[in-house]
């Protein structure tokens, strides 16, 4: 579009559809009515949330599952304040959200006005670029700059407008951001892995949040294949490589994959795609202290902060991840023509799948007793996913659980809360993931006391907006992670850690418009998930487990918690004896 006269609330949305933005999730607000109005003209859906905590969640689901920007809006001070948890997920997640934050009014700043509150410094730590609008007439510009950041720096960014600077004239040309190439990174970085790799006894593939984000799947496979390199799934991320693959060993990290943590442990050299090997998922796991200090390493990412963050490497490379592994697997192959396939790593491999599988299916069928065993829950609803299933996943016991036997063959398709943790992430990430991606089945997989922070209301946005999530709500009326620390470390002492007068969340569903499913016995799991499915309505499934001591797996932060030591008198009988 050639340069002409617009007002900028013209200019915003005429830069958000040059973007490819269709749908905008907020709620209503006197701060940006004048933008608003335009939307529908525009052909720009904006999809009224409950909380705009879960508008700022969905915006992250679908940047993730599209692989484009997608934002969220919001009333000034308190809405835009709502925003800030989610926007520090998507922060951690790499996830490409625009954050438009409508602010007081340039004239009333500083006067400690209505809904007034400085809106840049709580953004500060959890975007990759701020950026008020200082001059009404740079709105175009500005808001081409967030975008352009969050695509190339790979997180959310934030657009500050102060509220009566939708108003006015401004004239600029509207055009879309480029996303830049980063190609394989450094020639000599490349050289160094690919001599690296081959020196290697047995090397272990990490496949990141970044071989997803990338499209990497064909070429991790085909490095993989020609290096017979077993592959493991980085914490949370068990879309990166598909789960079917003989090489494939599922995730390390917290309540994943023995077979993938008893299989990294055994490698002399590391070649860790798109992860930053944060501390949370190389933690020691099931007691196995899996991360081989001694192997060498090999980082690629795109995002250069990410580098040596956590480990140290041997060979850094800053590119993109996709361009990296093809070069990289193209260099093994001239160096080593006649590699042949490694029948003993792979005969290794098996063995240690078949160990952890046996293990785990142990685990999940030997307590039948009602109400169901959690893990026995897990194995059933994760078996009747359809091949192109999305999971959103929340944060605690349950949640964590799930890691073993949540399996993807595709991208995109294991959408969790990630490094921030925060409870309450599912069912708003869900309905983004939804609109992304309306052709395959969304699943929001949280605990009851996350689902009640936020999921509970954002089932009334499903109902209205028509977006068919479905929801499981592993129901064991208590927060059970944090009771785990009480069992562990407490003596079970229970101190706000119980939850007994849940409602019926699948009753409370059908009040709210939506379908509801209570399920208490494993037989029924799989047809239930079935035909939520196929009713291409929003669902809850409240399903009933069993919670406590006897089921509830191993405290994530063990590492992080001590027993109690008590000096004042009154407080003597809590010490640990
Ligand atoms: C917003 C937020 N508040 C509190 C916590 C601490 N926390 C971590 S796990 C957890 C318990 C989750 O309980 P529930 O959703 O019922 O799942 P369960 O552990 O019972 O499977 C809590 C409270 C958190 N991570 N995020
Ligand atoms: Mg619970």
């Amino acid at each position: 579009m050639a340069r002409q006269k617009m007002t900028p609330s013209e200019a915003l949305v005429e830069t958000l559809l040059a973007e490819g933005v269709r749908e905008i999730f907020g709620i209503v607000g006197s701060a940006f009515m004048d933008a608003l109005d335009l939307f529908p003209a525009a052909g720009i859906r904006f999809v009224p949330v409950a909380h705009e905590q879960a508008a700022a969640h969905a915006a992250d689901g679908m940047a993730r599952v599209t692989g484009r920007p997608q934002v969220c809006i919001g009333q000034n001070g308190p809405g835009i304040a709502n925003f800030v948890s989610a926007m520090t997920a998507a922060y951690w997640a790499h996830a490409p959200v625009v954050a438009l934050t409508p602010d007081a009014g340039s004239m009333g700043i500083g006067l400690g006005g209505f809904q007034e509150l400085d809106q840049m410094p709580m953004f500060e730590k959890s975007t990759v670029f701020q950026v008020r609008v200082n001059q009404p007439q740079r709105m175009a510009e500005l808001a081409r700059r967030a975008f352009y950041m969050a695509k190339n720096l790979n997180g959310p960014t934030q657009l500050n407008i102060p509220r009566d600077f939708f108003y006015g004239v401004c004239e600029d040309e509207i055009y879309p951001t480029p996303s830049i190439r980063r190609g394989a990174g450094d020639l000599e970085d490349l050289e160094a892995a690919a001599k690296l790799v081959l020196e290697a006894n047995y090397p272990v593939i990490v496949a990141g949040g970044g071989v997803s984000q990338a499209a990497a799947l064909d070429e991790v496979r085909s490095l993989a294949e020609y290096l017979t390199a077993p592959v493991v799934n980085s914490y949370l991320h068990n879309d990166t490589f598909p789960a079917s693959h003989d090489l494939a060993c599922g995730p390390i990290g917290y309540c994943g994959s023995k077979a993938a943590m008893r299989t990294i442990r055994k490698a002399d050299v590391v070649i860790a795609l798109g992860t930053r090997l944060g501390p949370f998922g190389t933690l020691p796991q099931y007691d196995i202290d899996y991360w081989p200090e001694n192997a060498r390493l090999i980082q690629c990412d795109t995002n250069i902060e990410v580098l040596g963050l956590a480990k140290r490497a041997d060979v850094y490379s800053c590119g993109d991840v996709k361009t990296f592994t093809a070069q990289l697997g193209r260099r093994v192959k001239a160096l080593a023509p006649d590699r042949v396939a490694d029948q003993a790593r792979l005969a290794d491999v098996r063995q240690e799948k078949h160990i952890w599988g046996a293990e785990l299916d142990e685990w999940s069928t030997s307590n039948q007793s009602a109400p169901m065993h959690p893990r026995r829950f897990h194995q059933e609803w994760t078996r009747a996913l359809p091949a192109n299933a999305i999971v959103t996943t929340d944060i605690g016991n349950n949640a964590s659980m799930i890691n073993a036997y949540l399996k993807f063959e595709g991208i995109r398709q294991h959408i969790s809360a990630l490094s921030w943790g925060n409870c309450g992430f599912a069912y708003g990430a869900a309905l983004g993931c939804k609109l992304g991606a309306p052709e395959a089945p969304v699943i929001a997989f949280q605990g009851d006391g996350a689902y009640g922070i936020s999921g509970v209301a954002e089932v009334m946005t499903a109902v209205r907006e028509n977006i068919p999530v479905i929801a499981i709500v592993a129901c064991n009326y208590e927060w059970g992670a944090e009771k785990k620390n009480q069992i562990d470390f407490y003596d079970e002492r229970y101190v706000g850690a119980n939850l007994p007068d849940n409602p019926d969340y699948a009753r409370l569903a059908e009040d709210m418009g939506a379908l509801g499913f209570r399920v208490d016995h494993p037989d029924q799991v799989g047809d239930v998930l079935r035909e939520a499915i196929a009713s291409g309505r929003p669902c809850v499934i409240n399903a009933i487990v069993q919670g406590g001591k006897e089921v509830l797996a191993e405290p994530f932060r063990r590492d992080a918690l001590n027993l109690p030591v008590r000096y004042l008198d009154k407080y003597a009988h809590l010490n640990a004896n």
